[in-house]
């Protein structure tokens, strides 16, 4: 069975790589989609996004990365998946998640949408958060892979310039 995880992962975090962990000895291929959309202000670009996914998975030999346009479903169809993997972190994830899980049932009702219940430890972890934290300089070593801690500095070096 194919699975796959969408996102923004802007960037990815150690609760979204909990996530990837946990579903690649769960299924046969996971994809890790990353929206590609121009109109959404991501710190990195969709190629940066994939590659530094790239980078961190590249131990999970059924973990393929990739990124998608426009709807989701309709890019899901098109790879064969069955699964669509999302996390859920605490009840205010829900009324998102479901109002998602259903859009996308109701425009392919062959595709449906497991959710995984986030790792305690990464129950707080966000993007957002995880952006803001290295933004001030502060410590995320416990947050994101040692290549994103790094790709982070040099981006926020970069922005001070
Ligand atoms: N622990 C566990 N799970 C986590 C954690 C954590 N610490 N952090 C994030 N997650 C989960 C999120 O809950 C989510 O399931 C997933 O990881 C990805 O999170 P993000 O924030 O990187 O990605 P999102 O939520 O911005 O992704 C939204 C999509 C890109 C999937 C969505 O906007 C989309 O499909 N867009 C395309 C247009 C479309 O088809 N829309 C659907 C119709 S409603």
């Amino acid at each position: 069975m194919i699975a796959i995880y969408p996102g923004s992962f802007d960037p990815i975090t150690n609760g979204h790589l909990d996530i990837i962990e946990r579903c690649s000895e769960k299924f046969e291929k996971l994809v890790v989609a990353v929206l590609n959309n121009t109109s959404k202000n991501t710190l990195f670009s969709v190629e940066e996004r994939v590659e530094l996914i790239e980078r961190t998975v590249k131990d999970y030999p059924n973990v393929e990365v990739d990124s998608f346009s426009g709807l989701l479903i309709e890019y899901a169809s098109s790879k064969d998946v069955s699964v669509i993997v999302r996390g859920l972190r605490a009840v205010s994830d829900f009324e998102y998640e479901m109002q998602m899980a259903l859009t996308n049932k109701s425009l392919h009702s062959e595709i449906d949408t497991f959710f995984l219940i986030s790792s305690s430890q990464y129950s707080f972890l966000s993007s957002s958060v995880v952006k803001e934290v290295a933004r001030f300089g502060g410590d995320v070593s416990g947050m994101v892979p040692e290549e994103i801690e790094e790709a982070l500095r040099e981006k926020f070096k970069k922005e001070e310039e």
